[in-house]
């Protein structure tokens, strides 16, 4: 690897320190954000550790109890060792009150993953303080999630080639992957590129600082979300650490300052990347647009670091790299005005204007009449949106397709046929919203009703000069193969499930989109 005296893949672009006024606003901004609540208290923290400590011991009595039943002898069983590693927003050290804690169980070659959710899980199931624990061994990245004193904690699990975990093990060592099951790589990936984040920033007291102030500003901003086509944790991640490269020594306001210039002007689709992209043992794709058009097709790349280095950042489309690049910018202006004294911190920090900024919207409803199956049904329609959108985005009239990053979930208790119509197109009465299980209780055909309704703000083209009569917006198309493409889900059944597409004027959102007080009486701020 490199050997030189900085970090990155450029030098930096200023190694001074902050100045006087840069330190002042650092300050003022750690205020901003311990008033926001975006901290955890003592006693909460003391609580994570415990409950860390715990689960560590647990981790090693399962790894004990596989090794004895597989035949080891107590000392070798006992020997064999298991820990316990981190990631997520509590391994970064920016994780806020409520936060749960992302735990990867590293275990040695005779312990299983049918032992970790046969074994493992049921051990944890009656863990003093435990009061969930739900595994789902058949995921993508199999994980049991549980709570423990309170405490949310997800747990992953990587059976590494080893015949015991030695007690000082570090993931970052790619020779580690040689070999393992494909889940094994997948659980291990997230702990590995925290790893490397860590060792790539400057300082990293700076780094959580900063990047707690970016992910509060990208959260109320209604832009924090890898799903709809937003950047997630990670990716947010990676772009302030490598702000932090480029100014080694400057304090997280100084460091909160250049991110907005530098993001609002990067010169997308040039990656952003902490360090070369290596390669290693595996028969894996490593993210290369020079090799694959995929790669290429890439409108904003930002590259996690260890191996194998993907693109964190595969859902962005037109439309939210430009949502993106106008928050970018007001951020930018924010920030000088903070600077110069003009503004306060609490003003980048202000919710935004989605519901407001719209003259139309086009509302997507997933209903089903049973709560779990909702839960899945709502899943799948809300990762397939932004194929909506990317459909949406050629589409002549249409400046933009916004999506909001996350659905809005309704129970309604119907009376009959007409009313289970109307919900499950998202036309929810006041009547129906408003009624409770005793209003439909005993009731021959009554029904409940699931719903989660997503939504897309569409930025329609104004009327050419000298055109009559209203402006056709005509959507059909991609809507009706939008609902094709979902109903293509292998667990879709057209009797228990329902989607349904309709663009609603703004006057026409329903309530449970605003916060209380915010729904505006009339209409009175201008709308593209
Ligand atoms: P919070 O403070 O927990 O909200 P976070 O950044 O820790 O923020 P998550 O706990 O949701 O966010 O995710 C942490 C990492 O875990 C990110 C991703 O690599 C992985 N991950 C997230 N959701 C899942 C999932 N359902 N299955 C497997 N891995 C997941
Ligand atoms: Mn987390
Ligand atoms: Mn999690």
């Amino acid at each position: 690897t490199q050997q030189s005296e900085y970090l990155g893949v450029t030098p930096p672009i200023s190694v001074a320190e902050s100045n006087p006024r840069e330190k002042e606003v650092t300050v003022t901004l750690m205020e901003e954000l311990r008033r926001q609540n975006t901290f955890e208290s003592e006693e909460e923290a003391r609580t994570r550790e415990i409950v860390l400590g715990r689960v560590a011991a647990l981790v090693e009595k399962f790894v004990t109890k596989v090794g004895l039943s597989r035949g080891l002898s107590e000392s070798a069983a006992a020997a064999a060792g298991g820990k316990i590693f981190t990631f997520g927003s509590y391994r970064l050290g920016v994780h806020g009150p409520g936060s749960d804690i992302d735990t990867l169980c590293v275990v040695p070659k005779h312990v299983s993953r049918e032992d970790f959710f046969d074994v493992f899980e049921p051990m944890l199931k009656v863990l003093e303080g435990v009061t969930e624990c739900s595994g789902v061994p058949e995921a993508y990245v199999p994980i049991i999630k549980s709570k423990i004193d309170g405490i949310p904690l997800d747990f992953l699990m990587a059976r590494l080639n080893l015949p015991s975990i030695p007690y000082d093990l570090s993931l970052q060592d790619d020779s580690l992957l040689q070999g393992l099951d494909e889940r094994c790589v997948r659980s291990l990936g997230g702990s590995r590129q925290i790893g490397e984040i860590l060792r790539l920033v400057p300082n990293v007291a700076v780094f959580r600082d900063a990047l707690r102030c970016i992910k509060l500003w990208a959260q109320r901003r209604a832009i924090y979300s890898n799903v709809n086509g937003f950047l997630g944790g990670v990716a947010w991640a990676l772009l302030v650490a490598r702000i932090c490269q480029l100014y080694p020594n400057a304090t997280a306001g100084a460091i909160v300052s250049r991110f907005f210039i530098i993001m609002y002007q990067w010169a997308w689709p040039q990656p952003v990347l902490l360090k070369q992209i290596e390669d290693g043992p595996l028969q894996v794709r490593v993210w290369n647009p020079r090799l694959y058009p995929s790669d290429r097709a890439h409108r904003m790349p930002i590259i996690t670091p260890a191996y194998p280095s993907m693109c964190s950042t595969h859902n962005v489309t037109e439309s939210t790299q430009s949502i993106m690049t106008e928050e970018f910018k007001r951020g930018a202006d924010i920030v000088d005005k903070v600077i110069i004294g003009t503004a306060q911190w609490s003003e980048l920090f202000s919710k935004h204007d989605f519901f407001h900024k719209y003259r139309y919207y086009l509302q997507i409803t997933a209903s089903a009449g049973d709560a779990e199956l909702q839960m899945k049904w709502s899943g799948t329609v809300e990762s397939r949106v932004r194929q909506l959108v990317m459909k949406l985005e050629p589409v002549e009239t249409l400046i933009r397709a916004h999506p909001f990053i996350k659905g809005f979930d309704q129970v309604s208790y119907c009376l009959d046929e007409n009313e289970v119509k109307a919900v499950v197109q998202g036309d929810i009465s006041d009547a129906v919203a408003s009624r409770k299980l005793e209003g439909i209780e005993g009731k021959e055909g009554a029904k409940t009703i699931y719903t989660t309704s997503f939504y897309i703000g569409l930025a329609i083209k104004p009327k050419p000069i000298g055109a009559v009569g209203p402006r056709r917006l005509d959507i059909s198309y991609p809507t009706t193969e939008f609902t094709k493409m979902v109903k293509m889900w292998d667990k879709y059944d057209e009797a228990r499930m329902g989607i349904y597409v309709r663009h609603i004027k703004s006057s026409g959102l329903p309530d449970n989109v605003f916060d209380i007080g915010e729904k505006p009486a009339k209409v009175t701020q201008k709308r593209v």
